[in-house]
């Protein structure tokens, strides 16, 4: 199916004009990869937890383990995970133009796997680990599963000997600055923003298509689904990352 021609020519629009791009994405970009969204999707062994538990400050005071052997089991996730061909259609034009302007909110590394350079990481990196309480990074690798146990063990800091968590932003935390300073950025400079498999529920970063709106881009949403954002773009495309970006960039 082609893409319908408004956001057609928005894209060649964007092109000719030589104007900037931003490309929004979520955790849908990465779901035709086998990686599970947050929102309604059963996550077979972890079907009985709510993500949206897990991913607090809070949850990790109460079960540093429990919190890492959920990421644990979604870092194995992505690693075993491959780009798919949406991954890669958004990594060709930002290699022709420096134009284009990548944000995500995804912790994984698919978008890099696929070539692209991510701009904006705006909720973290899965692997970027760094201490609980100052913050310092960590590259002494994974926690180890304690046999005895059955659990993870935890790590220590080597600066201060708070525990060891993923690199990524929880509820409640603040995002990155220099993330967030190199978003809104793109949102209020671009030409046109393409927001690509979010649900729209998470701020700050469910505003940016308002603030690249209200800055005068046109805003185009592709999503299988109706989203919380899908009244307040220029143009929603009911379709999924992985057959709607090659057709539109390829
Ligand atoms: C497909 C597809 C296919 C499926 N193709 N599409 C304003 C109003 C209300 C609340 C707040 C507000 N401002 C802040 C808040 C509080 C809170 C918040 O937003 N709460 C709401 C839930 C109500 N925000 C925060 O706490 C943020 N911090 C903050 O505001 O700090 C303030 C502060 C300032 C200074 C000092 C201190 C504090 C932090 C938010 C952090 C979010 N973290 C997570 C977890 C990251 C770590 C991890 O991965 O474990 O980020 S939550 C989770 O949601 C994750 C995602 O990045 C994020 C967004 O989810 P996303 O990507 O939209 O995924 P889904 O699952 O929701 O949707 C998937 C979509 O894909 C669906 O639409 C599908 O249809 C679609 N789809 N297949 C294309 N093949």
């Amino acid at each position: 199916m082609p893409p319908p021609p408004a956001i057609a020519n928005a894209v060649r629009d964007a092109i000719s004009h030589d104007g900037r791009i931003c490309v929004l994405t979520g955790a849908g970009m990465s779901a035709e990869s086998g990686v599970p969204t947050f929102r309604g999707t059963q996550h077979d062994l972890w079907s009985r937890f709510d993500p949206m538990q897990l991913a607090t400050a809070e949850a990790w005071r109460a079960d540093a383990a429990l919190v890492w052997a959920w990421y644990r089991w979604r870092m194995a996730l992505v690693r075993d995970a491959q780009p798919h061909a949406g991954h890669r259609a958004l990594a060709e034009p930002a290699r022709r133009t420096s134009r284009v302007t990548l944000v995500t909110q995804n912790v994984d590394d698919l978008h890099e796997r696929a070539g692209s350079v991510v701009d904006a990481h705006v909720h973290g990196s899965l692997f970027a680990l760094r201490c609980f309480d100052c913050g310092s990074g960590h590259e002494g690798g994974l926690p180890p599963l304690d046999p005895a146990a059955q659990r993870i063990a935890p790590m220590a800091c080597a600066y201060c000997g708070g525990g060891i968590r993923p690199g990524v932003v929880w509820f409640g935390e603040a995002l990155p600055d220099d993330a967030w300073q190199v978003a809104t950025d793109a949102a209020r400079d671009c030409m046109l923003m393409l927001v690509v498999g979010t649900s729209g529920l998470v701020h700050p970063a469910a505003g940016l298509p308002a603030l690249a709106r209200r800055s005068g881009a046109t805003v185009v949403e592709i999503n299988p689904e109706r989203t919380a954002l899908s009244d307040d773009v220029d143009v929603s495309w009911r379709a999924t990352a992985g057959d709607a970006l090659p057709l539109l960039l390829g």
